[in-house]
């Protein structure tokens, strides 16, 4: 059997972590789970930690301060590469993540170094979203398809499964990004790498209890890496261009 962890970073989902956990652990009973908390004020940690306590498929990692969902998925892939655990799987807890897509995705995980549970491929569905936050997934993601020349359809996706493997290669020490930003630049280092990707659909649905943590600052980060990243592969690619003609 395929040792895999499924990461679940929570802040403030004291509502909607009992339930997702107990959701995961029904449709993939093979899996184990790491909460990776980042101090809760609304007591989600202390839940989680006594719950770990009970079963020994979840784990808790609990943080201080909140470092932004970037910095829980790399404490969190850390804490699984070190226990050799060989599927690393990135799911929100607050339910739009819906356990019952997740063996499809592991079902995948044969054909690819990360698969995607993607909203944007045929199949693919977002259940209660108001139209602006569909445009601008919908928007962000024809970007970064555009600024970086890939073929993904969802590369702010947060429900993946990473090969642990591919994950050891990718010097995740250097990642410095947060929020939609981080899951891009997931996939750009994956691809950078010779990595493989491959999407699954899933259907989304919007979170029904707690706060959304999007924010104007993770837009704007995302807007200004994704062209960063975009003219460096740019020019990357021009120089190779101008020595192969030298
Ligand atoms: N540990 C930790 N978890 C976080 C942090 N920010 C968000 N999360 C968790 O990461 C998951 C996804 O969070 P977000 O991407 O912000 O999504 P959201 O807040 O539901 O916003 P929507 O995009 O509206 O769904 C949820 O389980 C959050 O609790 C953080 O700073 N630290
Ligand atoms: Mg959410």
């Amino acid at each position: 059997m395929t040792r895999t962890l499924v990461i679940i970073p929570t802040y403030n989902e004291r509502d909607s972590l009992p339930r997702q956990l107990d959701a995961v652990l029904d449709a993939a009973p093979e899996v184990e789970v790491l909460v990776v908390d980042d101090g809760s004020p609304d007591g989600t940690g202390d839940w989680a930690q006594e719950r770990a306590g009970r079963d020994p498929r979840v784990h808790v990692l609990r943080r201080t301060a909140k470092e932004g969902l970037g910095a829980a998925y790399l404490a969190g892939f850390a804490w699984g590469l070190d226990r050799g655990y060989e599927l690393l799987c990135e799911m929100d807890a607050d339910g739009s993540h819906r356990a019952q897509d997740l063996p499809a995705l592991l079902a995948r995980a044969g054909d690819a170094d990360l698969v995607i549970g993607s909203r944007w491929v045929a199949g693919g569905e977002v259940v209660n979203w108001p139209r602006h936050r569909r445009v601008l997934s919908t928007g962000a993601n024809t970007y970064v398809r555009l600024a970086l020349g890939i073929a993904v359809r969802d590369a702010t996706a947060g429900f993946r499964v990473y090969r642990a493997a591919a994950l050891r290669g990718l010097g995740l020490s250097e990642v410095e990004s947060q929020g939609y930003c981080f899951q891009v630049d997931m996939v750009w280092r994956i691809l950078r790498a010779g990595g493989t990707v491959v999407e699954v659909p899933i259907t989304f649905v919007e979170r029904a209890a707690g706060q959304s943590k999007m924010s104007g600052a993770i837009i704007r980060e995302a807007l200004v890496k994704v062209t960063l990243w975009g003219i460096a592969h740019r020019v990357r690619q021009a120089a190779s261009l101008l020595r192969r003609r030298a």
